[in-house]
C-alpha cells in the first residue's frame, strides 16, 4: 500500500475507496483498458474483450485497485461498463458473422446494457474513464450526450485517446474535439504510455 493511500486510510478510516466507470462507445476498448489498468495493479481481469460491438452487456467490477505511482497514490473500484450508442440496430450485426436470430439477441441485451450504463452513472461512480477509440471519429453524437452528462453530473473526468498502437490512431483529433479535456494518449492493448494513464488517475481521483 501507497505512503498516501496509507495516510488516508489513517486519517479516514470510514472512506470507501473511489468508484471509477469506464464509460464510452461500443469497441472503444474499455473492457481491454479495464482488464491492463486491473492486472497492473491487482493481478485480476474484470471481463472477456471482443472486436463484436457490444459484448459488455452487464457492469462488471474490479475492486481495491492501488494505483501507487510517483504522481501520487489512490485505491478505487473500477466498473467497466456496457458501451453506450444512440441506437442499435440489429443488422449491423450481421457484418460480424451473426445470424438473426443471434444478433436480434445481441441487440436486446445491448439495450439493456445501455440502461445498465446509464444507471451506473447515475448511482455508483464518483468519477470517469471516458474512453475513445482514437481511430475513430471522435465527433460522434453519443460522445457530446454521455460527456455532457457527465460533466452535468460534475463527476471529475479523465479523457483517453485509446488504441493508439493502431496506425491509423488519431489522439490529436480527440485532443482538438475535447479542448476542455486533458486526454491521454494510450493503448490498453499493448500497454503504451499507461505510466501517463496512472499520473493522470492518481492526479485527478487521489
Ligand atoms: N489496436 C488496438 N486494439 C484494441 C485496443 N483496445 C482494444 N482493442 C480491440 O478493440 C476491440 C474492442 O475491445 P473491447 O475491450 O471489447 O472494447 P469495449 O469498449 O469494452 O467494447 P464493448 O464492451 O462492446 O462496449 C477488440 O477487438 C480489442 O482487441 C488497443 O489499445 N489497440
Ligand atoms: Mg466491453
Amino acid at each position: 500500500m501507497g505512503i498516501l493511500t496509507r495516510l488516508k486510510s489513517f486519517l479516514f478510516p470510514d472512506s470507501a475507496p473511489a468508484v471509477i466507470g469506464l464509460y464510452g462507445p461500443p469497441n472503444a476498448g474499455k473492457t481491454t483498458l479495464a482488464n491492463c489498468i486491473a492486472t497492473d495493479w491487482a493481478d485480476v481481469t474484470v471481463g472477456e474483450a471482443s472486436g463484436v460491438p457490444h459484448e459488455t452487456q452487464r457492469a462488471q467490477r474490479a475492486e481495491g485497485i492501488e494505483i501507487d505511482h510517483e504522481e501520487g497514490s489512490v485505491t478505487v473500484s473500477v466498473v467497466d461498463t456496457p458501451g453506450v450508442a444512440t441506437e442499435v440496430d440489429h443488422a449491423a450485426f450481421f457484418d460480424h458473422g451473426l445470424d438473426d436470430e443471434a444478433a436480434q439477441a445481441r441487440a436486446r441485451g445491448a439495450t439493456r446494457g445501455i440502461g445498465e450504463s446509464m444507471r451506473t452513472l447515475r448511482e455508483e461512480v464518483g468519477g470517469v474513464v471516458y474512453v475513445l477509440d482514437a481511430t475513430q471519429d471522435p465527433r460522434a453524437q453519443v460522445n457530446d450526450m454521455l460527456l455532457g452528462i457527465v460533466e452535468n453530473q460534475g463527476l471529475p473526468v479523465v479523457l483517453v485517446a485509446n488504441k493508439v498502437d493502431h496506425a491509423d490512431a488519431d489522439a490529436e483529433a480527440v485532443a482538438d474535439a475535447f479542448p476542455r479535456h486533458d486526454v491521454v494518449p494510450v493503448s490498453g492493448l499493448t500497454g503504451e504510455n499507461t505510466d501517463a494513464l496512472y499520473a493522470a488517475l492518481a492526479k485527478r481521483f487521489g
